[in-house]
């Protein structure tokens, strides 16, 4: 089990450090400049293996925000909303986003797995006039940090108060339900509740003081990501939104950028519920 489990982790690695592929992303410029310059270049294709009702969107939000083309391929979740087999064919682990990139000379292809890292990698060889990261040092390091944050912090909590939801949902029969849901209940006062509000605390407060965003007053990557757990748990009902103005009138903000209902509408003609 537990060698299995290193061997599946190596192919990951590879996968995602996958530099055998030759491509040189550093070298590639963004559409506009390319088509302004007349330069010899181009961007690769790229692909975004994206998963119904997931996180996933926000990866076609960052690059519709930075007019980059790319193609969408849909999955359907399972009965049990669980991705289906068919990711595991692009990456052992079967999650999404992934992000597939491909040199339009060589046809070689990396795939790219981790919402931050495909954030970071995206900004990092796509976004050359830094147009989502902030001119200020200190400031494009705090993007950095939510890069971590999003998926290190505050998305444990959200998903064990997920889990929780969907315990107490189960048909489970009578009274097994009863004690399946005061434990349920029990698991989340003793923790997820509270690490919940802690998070949202937290961001309210940091959002109030750099004036209508996360970070620098102005709009980054570090916002496109943030917005997914942020929005699902206001409607999965996690957390007050009547607490937590700051953060509703970002969503206001956030979801009002045409990048975000370009993306949305790329990804409904692929069958996507949002
Ligand atoms: N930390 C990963 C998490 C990826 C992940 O768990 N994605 C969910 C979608 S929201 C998924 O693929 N779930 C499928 C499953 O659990 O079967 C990331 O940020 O990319």
């Amino acid at each position: 089990m537990k060698q299995g489990f290193s061997i599946a982790a190596c192919r990951a690695a590879s996968f995602i450090t996958g530099t055998a592929s030759g491509i040189a992303p550093t070298e590639y410029l963004r559409q506009s400049d390319v088509k302004h310059h007349n330069f010899p270049m181009s961007l690769p294709i790229i692909r975004v293996h994206f998963l119904n009702e997931s996180r996933a969107f926000r990866v076609l939000w960052l690059l519709d925000q930075l007019k980059i083309d790319y193609e969408i391929i849909p999955y359907k979740r399972n009965d049990e909303f669980r991705a289906p087999e068919d990711l595991k064919k692009i990456h052992p682990l079967g999650r999404s986003p992934l992000l597939e990139v491909e040199d339009r000379q060589t046809g070689k292809k990396k795939i790219l797995a981790e919402s931050g890292y495909i954030f970071q990698y995206v900004l990092q060889h796509f976004d050359k006039s830094g147009s989502l990261n902030n001119q200020d040092p200190d400031k494009a390091e705090e993007i950095q940090y939510y890069l971590h944050y999003v998926e290190g912090s505050l998305q444990p909590p959200l998903m064990i108060e997920f889990v929780l939801s969907m315990v107490k949902k189960a048909p489970i029969p009578f009274p097994f339900s009863y004690f399946a849901g005061k434990v349920s209940d029990k698991i989340s006062e003793k923790y997820s509740k509270g690490e919940v509000k802690n998070q949202f605390d937290f961001i309210e407060g940091e959002i109030s003081k750099n004036e209508g965003y996360l970070v620098g007053g102005q709009l980054s990557a570090a916002d496109i990501l943030m917005t997914f757990p942020l929005d699902i748990a206001f409607t999965r009902k996690f957390a007050d939104p009547k607490k937590y103005p700051s953060i509703q009138k970002w969503l206001t903000t956030m979801k009002a950028l045409d990048s975000y209902a370009s993306s949305k509408k790329k990804a409904e003609a692929v069958g996507a519920k949002f």
